[in-house]
C-alpha cells in the first residue's frame, strides 16, 4: 500500500505564516521576506512528510490566504472592480480580493475602497473560503504559475510531490454569479482549457500524479451536475495522458453520486472513510479494475489518535479485494483542519495527551499503518501496542465517563424542554413585571476589548496579576461599561464581558470534560486562527460560570441586567468534539450544564438571560435529508438549556452571519422570547424569512453594523426601524446592534449607542401620535 497525504496545515507550528503576512500588510516587512517565510514553511512541511514515510506528498496545498482564492487567481477569475491588468495575478490584486482595497499594503490607488470577495464556510468545517465571482461573459485564462512553481520548488529539494488542484466542477459550484442568474456550470467549457494547460505544464515539469479535489461530490447534486463531472473528467483524463489523476472526495458519503464518482476515468479515487466507513463495500464492488483506491482512514478534522484496529480492518478489506499496489492509505481530508504539532503542547494533562494526534502525528500514523500492511505487524509492533493501550485507556478512563452525567442525560424528558406557558402568556407576564418601554434598547453583550483588558487577562494567566487584583480590575470595567450604558439611556444593560476571551473558550475553561490547549491553532480564514477547546469527556458544570459577574453588574444599576451565555450548539460547533459518541449526546450534556447556569442566574435575581447561538445554521449537515434530524436535536438542546425558568424570566438568543430562510421553523421552535439578528448590512432583507413565516415572538433586527467603524446616524437607524415596523408588530421590535461590540473602539461605540437610543425614542413618539 502507498502512504498518502492530501494536504498539510500551512500556518506553521507557531503561526509563522500569520505573523509574516500581518507584518507584510502593516509594512513591517517586504514582500521578499514574506516569500522567504512561505518557502521555509513549505520546505519544512515537505520534509516532515518525507520523514514520516509519506509517498504521495502534496504540493500547492500551501496558500498565502486561501486555496479557493488561489484557484480564482490561477484561472484569472478576477472581478472587474479590482482593475486587474490581465497578466499574472500579483500580490496586491490577490490581497485586495481577500481583504478589500483598503488595508492591503501595496494596493494600487485604483483599488482603494474596493470590497473584498465574499467569505463563506468551507463545507461543514470551521474554515472559511473566498467565494469566486463570475460574470455571465466570464473569460478564463491561466494567470498563475503557482502549481508548477511549487512542484518544481519541492523537486529542487529532492522531493517528488503530488500537486493539488481544486477541481473545476467544485470550483464553479462554490462560486457565485452576480448580475445575471446564470448556471455556473455553463462556464465549464470556457474553464476547462485552463485546467488542461495546467495539467500539461505539470506533466512537462515531470509530475507523475496530480490530486484534483472535488468535495462537491458529497453534496446533493442534480443529474446535470453529475453529468458535468463525467464530461469534465473524460476530457481532463484524455489530456492528462501519462499524468495520473487522483480524484479526492471528502467530508461525507458519496451516496447517490457514488456511481458517478467510481465511473470517472481517473487513475485513483479518494474516499472519506472517517465520515462514511460504510461506503467502502459499495465502492469496492463498483471500482473499475485499473483504478487505485485511496482510503481516508485518519480523521483530518479532529485531534484524536487513530484507532489502528478499526483502520486496519478497512485497509485489509481493501487490500484483499484490490491488492496492495492499488491501495493508498491517507487522511480523510486535508490535514488543514487539524492543529500542527502535539509535541508543542507541554502543559496538557499527560493522560489525555496520549489520546491525541495533531497533523504531524497523523502523518506518523499513516506511516505506521502503511508499514504495518507492507512489512507485517512485527515491523511496527511497538507502535501497535502503544496505540492499543491508548485506545483502551481512553475507552475506560474515569476522566471520560461520569455515571452521574449519563444518568442525568437518560432522564431528560420532553416536558423539561418546554417553558411553563406558551409565549403569548409569558409575554403578558413579562410586560407586567419587566416594565420595558415599546422598542426596548439593548446591546448584544460584549463591549470594546481594550488593550488594557487584554493585558490584564494575560498577566493574570501568567500569574503576574493576583486573583484579587484581577477581580478588582474586572469590576472597574463592569462599573465603567454600565455607566456608559446608563448615560446612553439603554433599557436593558449588559456587563460587557471583559472577563472573556472567546465566547466558547471561556465556557470551555469552566466546564468539566473540556480541555484548553496552548497551541492547538487551526486556520479560520486568511491569517486568522481559532484555538478550539477539546471535549474529551462527559460534561458538567463545576460551579457557577458567569453568575458572579452578572450579579455584581446588577448591583451597580437599577436597570435590568441581562445575563450572557453561549448556547450548547455553538459550544459544540466551535470545539473539537468526542468521536466516541454522537454529537447530539455531547450537545445534550452541554445543554444541561448551561441549564444549570441559567437557573443559577435566575435564582440570583437576573430576569433577562441571553443564550447566544450564532452557529446553529453552520451545524447543518451537508445533505438535505439529514437536516431534520440535526435540527431536532439542536433545537432540543437549546430548549433544554433555556426552558427551566419561570414565565417571568425573559430568554433572549442571538444569531449572526446566518441566512434564516432554510431554518426559520427551527428558529421559531427555539421558543426564545426575543431573538436578535444581524440585518443592517442587508438593509433588513434578512428579516424577510421572519416576516413570511409570521414569526410570533420578539425580534431585535440589528440596526448598527458593528463590522464597520462608521458611526450610524439617528436617521439611518430610524429608517431601518421604519422598515422593520412595516412588516412587524410594534410590540415585537427590539432595538440593538447587529452583534457584540468587542472589536469596536469606545470612540465609535459611545456616539453610536446614543444615536441608537435616540432612534428608538423617536420611533416611540411616532407610534404614540399615530394612535
Ligand atoms: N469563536 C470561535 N470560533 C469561531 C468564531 C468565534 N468560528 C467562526 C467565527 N467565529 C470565525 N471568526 C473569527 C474571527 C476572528 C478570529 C478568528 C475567527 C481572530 N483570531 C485571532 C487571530 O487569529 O489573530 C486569535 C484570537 C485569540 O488570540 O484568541 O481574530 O468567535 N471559537
Ligand atoms: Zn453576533
Amino acid at each position: 500500500a502507498i502512504a498518502t497525504n492530501l494536504g498539510f496545515p500551512r500556518i506553521g507550528a507557531h503561526r509563522e505564516l500569520k505573523r509574516a503576512i500581518e507584518k507584510f500588510w502593516s509594512g513591517k516587512i517586504e514582500g521578499a521576506e514574506l516569500l522567504e517565510v512561505c518557502r521555509e514553511l513549505r520546505a519544512a512541511n515537505w520534509k516532515l512528510q518525507q520523514a514520516a514515510g509519506i509517498e504521495h506528498i502534496p504540493s500547492n496545498d500551501f496558500s498565502m490566504y486561501d486555496q479557493v482564492l488561489d484557484t480564482s487567481a490561477m484561472v484569472g477569475a478576477v472581478p472587474k472592480r479590482y482593475q486587474w491588468s490581465g497578466e499574472t495575478v500579483d500580490s496586491s490584486t490577490y490581497f485586495a480580493m481577500a481583504r478589500g482595497g483598503k488595508g492591503g499594503k501595496s494596493v494600487a490607488a485604483s483599488t482603494e475602497g474596493v470590497s473584498a470577495l465574499e467569505m463563506t464556510k468551507w463545507f461543514d468545517t470551521n474554515y472559511h473560503y473566498l467565494v469566486p465571482e463570475f460574470e455571465a461573459h466570464q473569460e478564463f485564462k491561466l494567470s498563475s504559475t503557482k502549481p508548477v512553481d511549487e512542484y518544481l520548488e519541492a523537486k529542487a529539494l529532492g522531493i517528488e510531490t503530488r500537486p493539488v488542484l481544486l477541481g473545476p466542477v467544485s470550483f464553479l459550484l462554490l462560486g457565485k454569479t452576480w448580475e445575471e442568474q446564470i448556471d455556473p456550470l455553463s462556464l465549464l467549457d470556457r474553464l476547462l482549457p485552463v485546467y488542461e494547460e495546467v495539467l500539461s505544464q505539470l506533466k512537462e515539469a515531470g509530475a507523475e500524479w496530480v490530486q484534483i479535489d472535488e468535495p462537491c461530490l458529497v453534496l446533493d447534486l442534480t443529474e446535470a451536475q453529475r453529468k458535468a463531472f463525467q464530461q469534465t473528467y473524460d476530457r481532463l483524463c484524455k489530456i492528462a495522458g501519462g499524468l495520473k489523476i487522483a480524484l479526492a472526495t471528502y467530508f461525507g458519503h458519496l451516496r447517490d453520486n457514488l456511481k458517478t464518482a467510481v465511473s470517472l476515468p481517473v487513475a485513483a479515487l479518494h474516499i472519506d472513510l472517517v465520515r462514511a466507513p460504510e461506503q467502502l463495500d459499495e465502492v469496492l464492488d463498483q471500482l473499475p479494475a485499473e483504478t487505485l483506491l485511496s482510503i481516508g482512514v485518519i480523521d483530518g478534522r479532529n485531534i484524536w489518535k487513530n484507532d489502528f484496529e478499526k483502520s486496519l480492518f478497512l485497509i485489509e478489506k481493501t487490500i484483499n479485494r484490490i491488492g496492495s499496489e492499488r491501495t493508498l492509505i491517507g487522511p480523510s481530508c486535508s490535514l488543514l483542519h487539524s492543529p500542527v504539532d502535539l509535541d508543542n503542547e507541554t502543559d496538557l494533562d499527560v493522560e489525555i495527551k496520549q489520546w491525541l494526534a495533531y497533523a504531524k502525528q497523523k502523518l506518523q500514523e499513516i506511516g505506521v499503518l502503511t508499514q504495518c500492511v507492507n512489512q507485517g505487524n512485527e515491523s511496527v509492533a511497538n507502535a501497535l501496542a502503544e496505540n492499543h493501550a491508548a485506545m483502551e485507556a481512553r475507552r475506560t478512563s474515569p476522566k471520560v465517563h461520569r455515571q452521574d452525567v449519563k444518568e442525568r442525560c437518560a432522564s431528560v424528558t420532553e416536558s423539561i424542554l418546554k417553558r411553563q406557558s406558551p409565549y403569548v402568556d409569558r409575554y403578558k407576564k413579562q410586560v407586567k413585571t419587566l416594565g420595558l418601554p415599546l422598542f426596548p434598547t439593548t446591546t448584544i453583550g460584549s463591549f470594546p476589548q481594550t488593550n488594557e483588558i487584554r493585558k490584564a487577562r494575560a498577566a493574570h494567566k501568567k500569574g503576574e496579576l493576583s486573583d484579587a487584583d484581577y477581580e478588582e480590575f474586572l469590576k472597574t470595567c463592569i462599573a465603567r461599561d454600565i455607566k456608559y450604558q446608563e448615560e446612553a439611556g439603554l433599557d436593558v444593560l449588559v456587563h460587557g464581558e471583559a472577563e472573556r476571551n472567546d465566547m466558547v473558550e471561556y465556557f470551555g475553561e469552566q466546564l468539566e470534560g473540556f480541555l484548553a490547549t496552548q497551541n492547538g491553532w487551526v486556520q479560520s480564514y486568511g491569517s486568522r486562527c481559532v484555538k478550539p477547546p477539546i471535549i474529551f469527556g462527559d460534561i458538567c458544570r463545576k460551579g457557577p460560570m458567569t453568575i458572579k459577574w452578572s450579579q455584581y453588574a446588577q448591583s451597580c444599576t437599577n436597570k435590568l441586567m441581562k445575563g450572557m451565555l453561549t448556547g450548547p450548539v455553538t459550544i459544540l460547533q466551535w470545539s473539537f468534539v468526542r468521536d466516541d459518541q454522537p454529537r447530539s449526546e455531547t450537545c445534550q450534556q452541554i445543554g444541561l450544564a448551561i441549564r444549570d447556569e441559567v437557573q443559577g442566574l435566575e435564582a440570583s435575581g437576573i430576569r433577562i438571560i441571553q443564550i447566544d447561538e450564532p452557529a446553529v445554521r453552520e451545524g447543518l449537515p451537508l445533505r438535505r435529508t439529514d437536516w431534520d434530524a440535526y435540527l431536532k436535536w439542536a433545537v432540543d438542546c437549546f430548549r433544554l438549556a433555556s426552558a427551566g425558568v419561570r414565565d417571568e424570566t425573559q430568554i433572549h438568543t442571538h444569531m449572526c452571519y446566518s441566512e434564516f430562510n432554510d431554518i426559520i421553523e427551527a428558529i421559531a421552535a427555539l421558543d426564545a422570547d426575543v431573538i436578535s439578528i444581524e440585518t443592517s448590512r442587508s438593509n433588513m432583507e434578512l428579516l424577510d424569512a421572519f416576516v413570511q413565516y409570521k414569526y410570533p415572538n420578539e425580534i431585535g433586527p440589528g440596526v448598527y453594523d458593528i463590522h464597520s467603524p462608521r458611526v450610524p446616524t439617528v436617521k439611518w437607524m430610524e429608517d431601518l426601524l421604519e422598515k422593520a415596523l412595516d412588516v412587524l408588530e410594534p410590540q415585537q421590535i427590539w432595538v440593538n446592534p447587529d452583534c457584540g461590540l468587542k472589536t469596536r473602539k469606545w470612540e465609535e461605540v459611545e456616539p453610536s449607542l446614543k444615536n441608537m437610543v435616540e432612534a428608538a425614542k423617536s420611533l416611540r413618539e411616532k407610534v404614540a401620535t399615530a394612535h
